[in-house]
């Protein structure tokens, strides 16, 4: 049975991975952060019953602690590691730009440190960014585009993104980078905008919110479904050499484009809803993205199956369900 270590196994992408890889008979480990509350809410429905799924279990560990994860590469001997886990949010890598370093690029480091010093090194998958384009040179990005990072998230993974190619190299180590555009789900942190969109939409719809207060409307991504996008990682470290991939629909639109397609499909105008707040503006900003799988799809045979329409329906649905929940349960309280 082969043995696969994610990190970030609490993640939006990592519950993904991790359902593909027991799918596939996969033994899996997770390493999750110590936290004071719990946070397994993604994985729970792998988790909670061990009779189910005994090929699940969950270590602690946190990529800021070299020592910790080499221990655990030690005694589990993974066959495959993937690194998703990472403070991921962008905005928040202007606050926090140490310690989004320490984690997203030094911790990449460890890891692969931790990976080559062992007897049988485990292949290696990077969780790389389509924010490394940063202000993009051209368009659609390709495998060949040189990275113009803008934020210290951008950078970091640029970083991390060279490390891998570097120990490829230097060490022989089966490393690939995914570099993985914008990819979306129901179980997106509510602080990425595409979740807060459909969040809030459905909120108002049910009269629990009035207002959806966003930055930068004019910035366009290629959205995917990160439910598609994990089998792409996978796919990597199945071929017999190791190489980097842009994982991306081929479509770009704005973020004023989603807005539009979540409000139209619940029936609202959204002009009377959406407010601008400078808050949410980044220092720097990433204007436009859109990137060229065709290197995945000619050697991964990997293509998206989710449409952006599909992909808007399915979250907007998903947090209707939840909306109407939290309606019951206030009314419930002003009942009282
Ligand atoms: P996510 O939902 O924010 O998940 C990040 C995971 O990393 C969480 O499990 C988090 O744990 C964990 N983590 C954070 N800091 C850590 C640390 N110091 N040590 C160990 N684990 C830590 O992100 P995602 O959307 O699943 O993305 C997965 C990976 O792909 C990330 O590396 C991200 O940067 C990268 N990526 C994402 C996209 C995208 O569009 N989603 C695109 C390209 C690349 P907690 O649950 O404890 O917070
Ligand atoms: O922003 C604009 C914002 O935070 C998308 C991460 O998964 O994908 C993600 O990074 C755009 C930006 O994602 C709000 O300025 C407007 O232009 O959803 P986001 P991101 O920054 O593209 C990449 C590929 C990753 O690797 C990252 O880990 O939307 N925007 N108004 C807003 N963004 C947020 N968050 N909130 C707003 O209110």
């Amino acid at each position: 049975m082969k043995k696969g270590l994610v990190t970030g196994v609490t993640g939006q992408d990592g519950s993904y991975l991790v359902e593909l890889l027991l799918e596939k008979g996969y033994q899996v480990w997770g390493i999750m952060r110590r936290s004071s509350s719990f946070h397994t809410g993604r994985i729970d429905h792998l988790y909670k019953d061990p009779h189910e799924h005994p090929r699940l279990r969950l270590v602690y560990g946190d990529l800021t602690d070299g020592s910790n994860l080499s221990i655990i590469i030690n005694e589990i001997e993974p066959d495959e590691v993937y690194n998703l886990g990472a403070q991921s949010h962008v905005r928040v890598s202007f606050d926090m730009p140490i310690y989004t370093v320490d984690t997203d690029a030094l911790g990449t480091l460890r890891l692969l440190e931790a990976i080559r010093s062992c007897n049988k090194p485990a292949k290696f998958y990077q969780a790389s960014s389509s924010e490394m384009y940063g202000k993009a040179v051209e368009t659609p990005q390709t495998e060949k585009t040189p990275f113009y990072p803008r934020s210290p998230y951008g950078c970091a993974k640029a970083y991390s993104f060279w490390q891998t190619v570097n120990y490829r190299e230097a060490y022989g180590l089966f490393a690939c980078n995914g570099i993985l555009f914008n990819h979306e789900s129901p179980r997106r942190g509510e602080t990425f905008v595409t979740r807060k969109i459909t969040r809030a939409a459905t909120r108002i719809k049910l009269g629990l919110q009035d207002k959806l207060y966003l930055g930068n409307l004019d910035a366009k991504r290629d959205w995917g479904f990160a439910g598609d996008y994990v089998e792409a990682m996978w796919l990597m470290l199945q071929q017999d050499k190791p190489d980097d991939y842009v994982v991306a629909t081929g479509e770009s639109r704005s973020v004023r484009e989603f807005v539009k397609e979540v409000f139209d499909y619940l029936d609202l105008d959204w002009q009377k809803y959406v407010e601008i707040d400078p808050r949410y503006f980044r220092p720097t900003e990433v204007d436009y993205l859109e990137g060229d799988a065709s290197k995945a799809r000619k050697v991964l045979k990997w293509k998206p199956k989710v449409t952006f329409g599909e992909l808007v329906r399915m979250m907007t649905d998903a947090d209707m369900k939840i909306a109407e929940q939290e309606k019951i349960i206030k009314e419930h309280e002003e009942a009282k």
